[in-house]
């Protein structure tokens, strides 16, 4: 039918087997799937957004723009209504579904407030549900916030003004100046969506790491300290390393954690740089600060690294391909009843007999 057919049947199953970039060519369509992904997450049906979000992801490694539904064939990953949704957008520019999706209440409240640092799903139905429309209702109604979302609250508008990688990269050498006066050596790593290749996102999520395992031990507290004492910091709440080897590995989707790493959930107070924010002087700039032992440096690098469907995918993959549990600290083969240690982001892709995707590439 066209060019993209051939292209589009050789399309592999897990978005961990393809190479997604950040730049694609069926943004409209995309951002159709994803708004209804969102929304189908807003009501708590995972299955149904993780349908969506699918579709979206194998659209994203199309080569080409898609022109015609036809165009797609018999592709793994894209439901009937995802094609639905295509479809209408590919012939009438816009699906009324996801136009009356973003116009309903439901959809621009849960919106309004899950953007509040420290608000999931949960809370926010909660709030709707009570009637809660508006920030101010929040305050006028005395909602029962906690520390976190208090902080949220208070910086709602720079929290939810994009970070830019200039800005991501200064606060990664404030920290790293921090880091060298406890503990020469350490290093610290842009991970998220910069080190995707991203131009900004919501946060900047740093890893830390020592080439000497156990000296990071007590690095993180001494750094927020001191970053603290410095007038840095605007809000932050630390969780200890809760990783025991010896434990095993956890059955995939057991829990509900990202991982176990010592970390930091902090605000940041950012002097202004240039032009932004320029008015004001500073800036309040969400940062994940995560202590990782260098053995697991790479376990975590390609954890925190996402996009969050590229990690969903490879778990997926390393579970019911390999019989193998990948989290951010390890790789576990249960068939041979033994972790897999890798030294690089690239041993852990040869491990999962998988191609090596570079980071820029897992867009997915
Ligand atoms: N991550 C994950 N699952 C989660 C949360 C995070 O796999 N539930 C991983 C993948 C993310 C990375 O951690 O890429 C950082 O999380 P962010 O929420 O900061 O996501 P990004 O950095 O990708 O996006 P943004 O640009 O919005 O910060
Ligand atoms: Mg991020």
């Amino acid at each position: 039918v066209s060019a993209l057919a051939p292209l589009g049947q050789q399309m592999a199953p897990y978005a961990c087997q393809r190479r997604t970039p950040l730049l694609h060519s069926n943004q409209p369509l995309t951002e159709a799937l994803e708004t209804l992904a969102e929304d189908a997450g807003f009501s708590g049906s995972e299955g149904r957004s993780l349908a969506f979000t699918r579709a979206a992801s194998v659209l994203k490694a199309l080569p080409g723009r898609l022109s015609a539904l036809e165009e797609l064939g018999p592709l793994p990953g894209i439901g009937e209504h995802s094609r639905r949704v295509i479809q209408d957008v590919l012939e009438d520019g816009v699906s009324v579904e996801v136009e009356r999706v973003k116009l309903s209440e439901r959809y621009r409240t849960m919106k309004l407030f899950t953007k509040i640092f420290g608000v999931g799903v949960r809370t926010a139905s909660r709030w709707y549900q009570e009637g809660l429309r508006t920030l101010v209702d929040l305050q006028e109604r005395n909602t029962k916030l906690t520390r976190q979302q208090q902080a949220g609250l208070r910086h709602y508008e720079d929290l939810n003004t994009p970070v830019e990688r200039g800005e991501a990269e200064s606060i990664g050498r404030m920290v790293q100046e921090a880091v060298q006066r406890f503990l020469p050596g350490a290093s610290v790593t842009l991970a998220g969506g910069f080190r995707r290749g991203k131009p900004h996102g919501h946060d900047v999520d740093l890893l830390l790491t020592h080439p000497e395992a156990g000296r990071e031990a007590g690095l993180l507290s001494r750094v927020v300290s001191w970053l603290d004492s410095q007038g840095l910091i605007l809000y932050q709440h630390s969780q200890e390393n809760s990783f025991a080897l010896h434990e095993g590995p956890e059955p995939p989707g057991g829990r509900d954690v990202l991982d176990r790493f010592e970390r930091c959930f902090s605000i940041f107070r950012l002097e202004a740089q240039g032009r932004l924010g320029a008015a004001r002087g500073w800036k309040a700039v969400r940062v994940d600060l995560v202590v990782a032992p260098v053995g697991q440096f790479p376990f975590a690098l390609l954890g925190w690294t996402g996009s969050r469907h590229f990690e969903r995918e490879l778990r997926r993959f390393a579970g019911h391909e390999r019989k193998m549990v990948l989290n951010s600290h390890t790789l576990y083969d249960t068939r041979l009843n033994l972790f897999l240690p890798a030294a690089s982001e690239e041993e852990i892709f040869q491990h999962l007999g998988l191609e090596y995707v570079p980071p820029t590439q897992r867009n997915a």
